[in-house]
């Protein structure tokens, strides 16, 4: 189904529609009013970790076009805007002293979602940690939580009183398990004990943000935005499924199961609890504060089944290979189904929240043709495809409240670099020039039915 305004149909009218950035992958000026630089400036001008050499200096210099980036979200019909603050334009060293220019930014960014009648959906933590905190371990030291929660108060104290909502964090996976374990990310660490540890004092961070949140800006709703995977066994095999049962304790209930149910994994802990830094008494109260809401970012799947290796660490699995043979430019298998099972599974297994799907896209690298125009059909397919499932969990009851595709435009891909497109709308990184591709047209005619009066609330 392709029409958007026979999906539009399939959604409440109180459903929000809007667009996903983050602040290191977009805004460049990363010298700009004090702003000091973060493990991603670091990890990009190391050789050899992002491609080209890659780095974050310019991006799509949103820090200096954010105006004209807000004229185009307003003009797409797009009535909310995820986005997230860069710690080190607010506190540059991590702690210590407070950076008031960087704070001017973001509150003239939110006075500007305000004024176009756009919803501000901020993210706190999307990996750009102060490099200053690597000095004391980065996120494998506990005292980084608490330069966390000190951030995240005066964060709230600036803005608070605008924000629609709040995330403590994005994707700790990412910054836990591909930055500490498999070194893909920044700081490129490859070590189980640095990994749990970082796991542990993010969560612990996450929590002691949803304190921070709750003391300065209570009315704001607080969550916490997870790239849970949908862990499908490679086989019907019996050691195949107990393999996705591990993969999914460790990529999933390492972070849902301490902030969903006060616990981690025991299974998870059996194998690797030597290896975990001491977790101190009432830390899983602290992240297990009930949330106002999550947020899901969902690709692709996750296939595997049983490692045999003996010596191989927990979860001891490896890719199975994919069923559908769609892949995107960056090799993802799309596969929109596994978005149905992922959040049944997720409702069953935990008490969560309401729900936002708070990215969800797809890589394709296609640019201008010679009328000036991007057709990206296979990235509008994946949208009308993945949005088509949204509707069928709200038609199944499940809480969903709102959708945000990944991404806006064209930016910075982490260890990819910029050769990586997941935007609707097209960056020109010679000239900056912006150009809504087939997809932005698309999605742009389904946001701008929304809010709709007509349709009753799920
Ligand atoms: C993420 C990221 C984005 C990525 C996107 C595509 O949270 O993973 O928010 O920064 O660009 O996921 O890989």
């Amino acid at each position: 189904m392709t029409d958007p305004k026979t999906l539009a149909a399939r959604f409440p009218g109180d459903f929000v529609f809007g667009v996903a950035t983050a602040s290191f992958q977009i805004e460049g000026a990363s010298k700009a009013d004090g702003r000091k630089p973060s493990i991603w400036d670091a990890f990009s001008n190391m050789p050899g970790r992002v491609f080209g050499r890659h780095n974050g200096d310019i991006a799509c210099d949103h820090y200096n076009r954010w105006e004209q980036d807000l004229d185009l979200i307003a003009e797409m019909g797009v009535s909310a805007y995820r986005f997230s603050i860069a710690w080190p334009r607010i506190i540059p060293e991590g702690t210590g002293r407070i950076n008031e220019p960087g704070l001017d930014f973001y509150d003239k960014l939110v006075d500007g979602l305000k004024a176009r009648n756009i919803k501000a959906f901020a993210t706190l933590y999307h990996w750009d940690l102060p490099l200053a905190l690597m000095g004391d371990g980065g996120w494998t030291a506990r005292s980084t939580a608490y330069a966390f929660q000190r951030y995240a108060k005066v964060v709230m104290a600036r803005l608070g009183d605008r924000l629609d909502a709040v995330a403590t964090f994005n994707e700790p996976w990412c910054s836990v398990w591909l930055s500490h374990l498999y070194g893909v990310h920044a700081p490129g660490e490859r070590n189980m004990e640095a990994a749990l540890h970082a796991m542990h004092y993010t969560n612990l961070a996450h929590g002691l943000g949803v304190d921070a949140i709750r003391q300065v800006a209570p009315q704001v709703p607080a969550g916490l935005v997870l790239n849970a995977h949908s862990v499908i066994p490679g086989s019907d095999s019996a050691e195949d499924k107990a393999a996705a049962e591990r993969a999914f304790q460790f990529h999933n209930g390492a972070f849902f199961g301490p902030v969903f149910k006060g616990e981690y994994p025991a299974d998870m802990m059996e194998a690797l609890g030597d290896k975990m830094p001491k977790v101190e008494d009432g830390d899983l109260e602290i992240i297990s504060q009930k949330l106002d809401w999550w947020g899901l970012n969902y690709y692709t799947p996750m296939r595997v089944s049983a490692n045999p290796d003996a010596s191989a660490d927990y979860p001891a699995t490896k890719d199975a290979p994919p069923v559908s043979k769609v892949k995107t430019d960056i090799g993802w298998e799309v596969y929109a189904p596994a978005l149905k099972s992922l959040v049944e599974t997720l409702y069953d297994r935990y008490e969560l929240p309401v729900c936002y799907i708070t990215e969800n896209g797809a890589c394709y690298n296609m640019g201008l043709d010679a009328k000036g125009e991007v057709d990206d059909q296979p990235r509008l397919d994946y949208y009308s495809e993945h949005l088509g499932v949204v509707a069928d969990l709200i038609k199944d009851g499940f809480p969903m409240r709102g959708y945000f595709a990944w991404s806006l435009m064209d930016n910075f891909e982490w260890a990819e670099g910029y050769r990586m497109r997941f935007g609707l709308v097209h960056v020109d990184y010679d000239t900056q020039v912006r150009t809504v591709k087939k997809s932005g047209k698309w999605y742009s005619e389904l946001a701008a039915q929304f809010p709709a009066g007509n349709y009753k609330s799920a």
